[in-house]
C-alpha cells in the first residue's frame, strides 16, 4: 500500500506528487497516497497547485507534504515509521520519524482551511499526534489517554479541524513522548494568512526548521531513549554541521527564519552580520510596538520563534546555536582541560592502563579538528569542515546564511564561498611588535590622565578576600 516514491530534486517534481486533477472518484473514498521521501536534502518549495495560494515555506534538509483536496476539504496522509536519516555524510542514525524522514514533512496550509489529517502508526508502540499551538476541538487536541485512544500500532486515526489562526507550528507525539521524541518524531506546521496581515510581512524566503537532539554513543545508530539532559548530537532537523544545508539568499532579500525546539534545553541562535526582529511565536505574530532588533534570540524547549531581517550585507555569515558545546559532535573519548599540560609524553604510559586514552589538548582543542582520529564506524567528527581558508572546526548545531547579489530569485542552490572584494579579508599585521605598554605600580611609564596631565598613582592593592596562598 506504502510506495516509496522517487522525489526529484528538480524544481516542480514535488508539486507533481499527488494534485486534486489526479484523485478518481473512487480514491476519494479512500486513504490518500502516503507520500514517502527518501532524501535528506533540501527540497524546493512546494508552490499549491489546489487550494488557496500563498508563498511556501522552504524546510531546511526538508520537504512539505503534498496533500489532496476532497469536497473542500485539505486531506494529509502521515505515516509514523521507522526511518533510516542521515545526520550528515558518514552518519545514518535508526531513527522514528514520518513518510521516510525524521523530521516529518512541513504542513502547510492557508488560515481557515478545513484540514483532515490521517496517521497511520507503522511503529512497534501507540502513537498519537498533537498539534502544538493550534486552536482545535479538544478531541483533536492529540494527548493520548486525555482526548483519544492511542493510535495502535497497524491502525490509522483521523484528525480533523479548521486551521483558525495564521502562524508557526508544529506536531509531535503526546504518547510515550520521552521516547517518541528521543526517537526524532516531530515535525513542522506553517498555517498562512488568508489574505494580506498588518502583522504578517510578506517575505523573499521563508525557512523554517526545528531544534532536536539525539544520544547516540559514536559507532552506534540508535538513539539513547532514557537520556534526559545529555544529549550529544544538537541538529537542525536532524542534520549537524556540516550535513545542514546553507540558507541561500539573494541581496536585499526580506527573509524570515522560523525555528521551533524539541530539545531538552534553550538553544540560544545567533546570527553574524545582521540585526533581525522576532516578529511572531507560536502564540502568533508580535505586536510592531513589542519588537526590537536582536543578534541572538533564545528559543527555549518547547517554543517557536519566527524572525525576520533585511539581507543586505552580502558574504557567508555563520548562523548557530551560541552554546558552544553545541556546535561540536559526539565526543568519544573522555577528555580533561590539558591546555598548558605537557603530557604526551605520558601518554604511551596511560595508554597501558587506560586504552581508550588520547593525549589531545595541550594548547587547545583546534588541533583535534585536524588530528587523524581513529574514529568508530558511522561516526563524525567532533569539530570538522572546510572553508575556503581552512578548518571551520564546528559540529551541531551551525550553519551559514550566504547572502549573494547574483542569486536568482527563487534559486535555493549553494553559491559556493564568498569572494571577498580585495582589502576586505583580515590580513596579517607584518611590521614591528611593540613592547606592550604598562601600568606604573607594574614597573612601567605611568600613564598620564587627559584631564591633569599628571601622573596617575595607582595604589596595588593586595586582595584580602582569596588569600593565603
Ligand atoms: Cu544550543
Amino acid at each position: 500500500m506504502v510506495s516509496r516514491r522517487d522525489f526529484l530534486r528538480s524544481s516542480g517534481a514535488v508539486t507533481a506528487a499527488v494534485s486534486a486533477a489526479s484523485v478518481s472518484t473512487v480514491a476519494l473514498a479512500a486513504l490518500p497516497e502516503p507520500v514517502l521521501q527518501a532524501s535528506a536534502d533540501t527540497q524546493v518549495p512546494l508552490v499549491p497547485q489546489t487550494g488557496r495560494p500563498y508563498n511556501p515555506v522552504v524546510t531546511l534538509n526538508g520537504w512539505t507534504l503534498p496533500w489532496r483536496m476532497n469536497q473542500g476539504v485539505k486531506e494529509f496522509h502521515l505515516v509514523a515509521e521507522p526511518v533510516v536519516r542521515e545526520l550528515a555524510p558518514g552518519m545514518k542514525a535508526h531513527l522514528w520519524g514520518y513518510n521516510g524522514q525524521s523530521p516529518g514533512p512541513t504542513i502547510e496550509v492557508v488560515e481557515g482551511d478545513r484540514v483532515r489529517i490521517f496517521v497511520t502508526n507503522k511503529l512497534p508502540e501507540h502513537t498519537s499526534v498533537h498539534w502544538h499551538g493550534q486552536r482545535l476541538p479538544n478531541g483533536m487536541d492529540g494527548v493520548s489517554g486525555l482526548t483519544q485512544k492511542a493510535i495502535q500500532p497497524g491502525k490509522t486515526m483521523v484528525y480533523e479541524f479548521v486551521a483558525r489562526r495564521p502562524g508557526t507550528f508544529m506536531y509531535h507525539p503526546h504518547a510515550d513522548e520521552m521516547v517518541q521524541m528521543a526517537m526524532g518524531m516531530m515535525g513542522f506546521w506553517v498555517t498562512h494568512p488568508r489574505q494580506k496581515h498588518p502583522l504578517i510581512s510578506e517575505v523573499d524566503r521563508d525557512f523554517c526548521f526545528l531544534l532536536n537532539a539525539f544520544d547516540i554513543d559514536p559507532g552506534s545508530a540508535t538513539p539513547k531513549i532514557m537520556t534526559m539532559l545529555d544529549f550529544n548530537l544538537w541538529c537542525w532537523n536532524s542534520r549537524v554541521f556540516p550535513g545542514i544545508d546553507t540558507l541561500n539568499v539573494r541581496l536585499g532579500d526580506r527573509v524570515r527564519l522560523r525555528v521551533g525546539n524539541l530539545t531538552m534545553t534553550n538553544h540560544p541562535i545567533h546570527l553574524h552580520g545582521h540585526e533581525f526582529e522576532v516578529t511572531g511565536t507560536d502564540g502568533g505574530p508580535v505586536p510592531k510596538s513589542a519588537r526590537w532588533p536582536e543578534v541572538t534570540t533564545d528559543v527555549a524547549v518547547g517554543q517557536m520563534r519566527q524572525i525576520e531581517f533585511l539581507a543586505d550585507e552580502p558574504g557567508d555569515w555563520a548562523m548557530h546555536c551560541h552554546k558552544s558545546h553545541h556546535t561540536m559532535n559526539a565526543m568519544g573519548h573522555g577528555v580533561p582541560t590539558m591546555i598548558g599540560v605537557p603530557h604526551h609524553d605520558l601518554a604511551a604510559k596511560i595508554q597501558k592502563l587506560v586504552p581508550d586514552y588520547m593525549a589531545m589538548g595541550e594548547k587547545g582543542m583546534a588541533e583535534m579538528g585536524e588530528m587523524e582520529m581513529p574514529l568508530p564506524d558511522n561516526t563524525l567528527p567532533m569539530m570538522t569542515g572546510q572553508g575556503p581558508f581552512g578548518g571551520v572546526e564546528m559540529g551541531g548545531m551551525f550553519s551559514v546564511l550566504k547572502v549573494r547579489k547574483d542569486q536568482k530569485p527563487g534559486d535555493y542552490r549553494d553559491p559556493g564561498w564568498y569572494k571577498h572584494p580585495k582589502g576586505e579579508v583580515a590580513f596579517e599585521w607584518s611590521g614591528a611588535l611593540r613592547e606592550p605598554a604598562r601600568f606604573a605600580a607594574e614597573g612601567g611609564t605611568a600613564l598620564k590622565p587627559a584631564h591633569t596631565g599628571e601622573a596617575l598613582e595607582l595604589k596595588a592593592r593586595k586582595p584580602s578576600s582569596h588569600g593565603s596562598h
